[in-house]
């Protein structure tokens, strides 16, 4: 089909996007619903075994050999916790979130809706095959499972099947994404839709780590006794070294889709308008240049890695501690237009006027609190020299309670307080009870945190141990321990509330008042943001570049130096 343009000349008629019907997004909100319930539930078991690990440590109760017939010993109980926690939850939640937005920011229906039922399918399955041998005291490796620890295959299989379903929403995004872009050339990608997909394209780079590790080390060595075939042997150097490619780009896929609903949708939820809406583009660009080429950060203690690495490492982890310094400063910007909007005055007095009384706000800026704390810890860490003074002590488990505990998990729980119900049609039970799971996990966290990172940094109390039963446990720490216990059981009654809140919500059939739907900021200048903040390639070829310039010398060295002399050990 053609059409004639008014100049006379014959143009191929561009294809139209399909309107977004009902129908398309009831299957995409299913999807996303299961995705969500499955994110709940693990966070649910996850939660609870980080009580135990916090009272034992504090010497309250020695809860482990009461637990004797579930789970076998504190590190079964960390393992859970951890992959529980930063791996389940939250990329079960992400997944949900972005099938959820993805379509409504592009207002057209995905190209293979199928694609997401298949990724959700291929994810439990992982979830499931991962779970059993983590139950069954198999594969007690912490969720950074560090060869030459060597857990059971089956956990590896399962997490390569989790990150292949996560892959998959990528795809299933991508193609809607081109479609969409062949229908429109002209228009800008609306912003909610851009920034999902780039965190997805950082999330497939960043795994790429991970499954070199596992498919080419963790995997031939775990299957060898099964199948009958001598080992291989392991690097764990060279492991190492894999694992943190991953593993550093893994907290930007757990902190970007926070930052896109503190963008996009929160300052929507006080009157406000987003501040600069190029600004927040040209930030989600810097975190896929930035994010990855900064691994060794973890791995300053590593013997084997030169020191010019490790420092080169150093300058980028402060160049992508940039683009978070902006989004403190914009997206507050964004909240104080609200707040003036809604009478605030002053220079601090109208943060009174935000938007406080929405638990789905309130739980969303105390996130944006903590994260202060939590990124300036980040930028401590990231000292090559000061790391020293605080590597592998409590002070790390406190910076990590505050990003990927609090500034992801507090807003994913203030975004679940208008997503859920939207998604099941009824009311939140209770936003008064939803307030106060959001200050409880707010002072909860806060104490916590606190304690720990003091433990670490005073006292270097070593994290990853059972403390109550170390035989150097030092009555010096008891101030501190209280307080942990203090933050413990604040954290203990928000999480009941959280879980108690998702339930009932789900169960009481109360219908809503008015109709809930996905909140979007309008930018405060309507004009489109600039070309170059809408055009992928200089972007993503150079991430690529940067990935290869900071890890390819390094990985080159450690491959062809490599000894696999170390076989799998079970240190449990
Ligand atoms: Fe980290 C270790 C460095 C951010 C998670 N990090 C960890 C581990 C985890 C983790 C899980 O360099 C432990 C890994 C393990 O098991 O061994 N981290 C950083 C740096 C940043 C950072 C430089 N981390 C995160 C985020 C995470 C996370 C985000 C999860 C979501 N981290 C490190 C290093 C280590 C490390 C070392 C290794 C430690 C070791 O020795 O093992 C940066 O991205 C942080 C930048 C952030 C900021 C803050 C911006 C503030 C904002 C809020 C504004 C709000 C306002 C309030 C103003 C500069 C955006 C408004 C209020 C109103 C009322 C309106
Ligand atoms: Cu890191």
């Amino acid at each position: 089909m053609s059409v004639q343009t008014f100049t006379g000349s014959v143009a191929p008629a561009r294809p139209v996007s399909p309107p977004l019907t009902a129908q398309h997004l009831h299957l995409a909100d299913r999807v996303a619903g299961w995705n969500i319930a499955v994110g709940v539930l693990a966070l649910s078991i996850g939660a609870l075994f980080g009580v135990f690990q916090g009272l034992e440590h504090a010497k309250v109760l020695d809860i482990y050999p009461w637990l004797q017939p579930v789970i076998k010993t504190y590190y079964q109980g960390l393992t859970l916790h951890g992959a529980l926690n930063a791996v389940v939850w939250t990329t079960f939640f992400i997944c949900g979130f972005f099938t959820f937005a993805f379509v409504r920011s592009l207002n057209r229906p995905y190209l293979y809706p199928k694609l997401n039922v298949i990724a959700f399918v291929v994810m439990l399955v992982g979830l499931l095959t991962a779970a059993v041998p983590m139950l069954m005291n198999n594969a007690t490796v912490l969720y950074t499972f560090y060869p030459p620890m060597l857990a059971d295959w089956a956990f590896y299989a399962g997490l390569t099947l989790l990150v292949i379903g996560s892959w998959i929403v990528g795809y299933s995004m991508y193609f809607t994404y081109y479609a969409w872009r062949k229908e429109n050339p002209d228009r800008r990608a609306p912003f909610i839709a851009l920034a999902a997909t780039i965190t997805m394209v950082l999330w497939q780079i960043a795994t790429l780590g991970v499954a070199g590790e596992i498919l080419f080390q963790l995997l031939p060595n775990a299957l060898a006794p099964v199948l009958g075939f001598p080992a291989p042997g392991l690097d764990p150097l060279l492991n190492r070294t894999l694992f943190w490619w991953f593993g550093h780009p893994l907290v930007y896929f757990w902190l970007l889709p926070a930052y896109i609903s503190w963008y996009a949708m929160l300052p929507a939820q006080t009157h406000g308008k987003m501040f600069s809406e190029p600004l927040a583009r040209l930030v989600f660009w810097l975190f896929l240049l930035f994010s990855t080429p900064v691994g060794f950060h973890h791995q300053y203690a590593d013997p084997g890695i030169p020191e010019i690495w490790k420092y080169i490492h150093m300058i980028f982890t402060f160049g992508v501690g940039f683009p978070s310094l902006l989004t403190a400063f914009t997206v507050v910007a964004s909240l104080e237009i609200g707040a003036r909007a809604r009478g605030g005055k002053g220079y601090l007095a109208w943060i009174g006027r935000l938007n406080w009384g929405d638990p789905s706000y309130a739980a969303q800026n105390l996130a944006m609190i903590l994260f202060i704390f939590g990124g300036i810890g980040g930028m401590i860490n990231a000292s090559y020299n000061v790391n020293l003074a605080v590597h592998n002590t409590t002070w790390v488990p406190g910076h990590f309670h505050l990003t990927v505990g609090s500034a992801s998990t507090l807003t994913f729980f203030g975004i679940l307080y208008w997503m859920v119900p939207r998604l099941t049609g009824h009311k939140l039970f209770t936003p008064l009870l939803a307030r106060i799971q959001a200050w409880t996990w707010f002072f909860g966290m806060l104490f916590f945190s606190n304690a720990y990172h003091t433990l670490g940094l005073l006292f270097s109390v070593p994290r990853r141990t059972a403390l109550g039963s170390a035989p150097y446990y030092d009555s010096q720490w008891n101030p501190q321990m209280i307080e942990s216990v203090l933050g413990i059981s604040l954290l203990t009654v928000s999480a009941t509330l959280f879980f108690a809140i998702m339930l009932f919500t789900l169960l009481l059939p109360r219908k809503l008042d008015k109709p809930v739907d996905m909140p979007v900021a309008q930018p405060l200048d309507p004009k489109p943001a600039p070309q170059w903040l809408d055009t992928w390639w200089p972007w993503l070829n150079g991430a690529i570049a940067l990935v290869l310039l900071s890890y390819g010398p390094m990985l080159y060295q450690l491959i062809r130096d490599a000894e696999f002399w170390s076989r799998g050990i079970r240190v449990w």
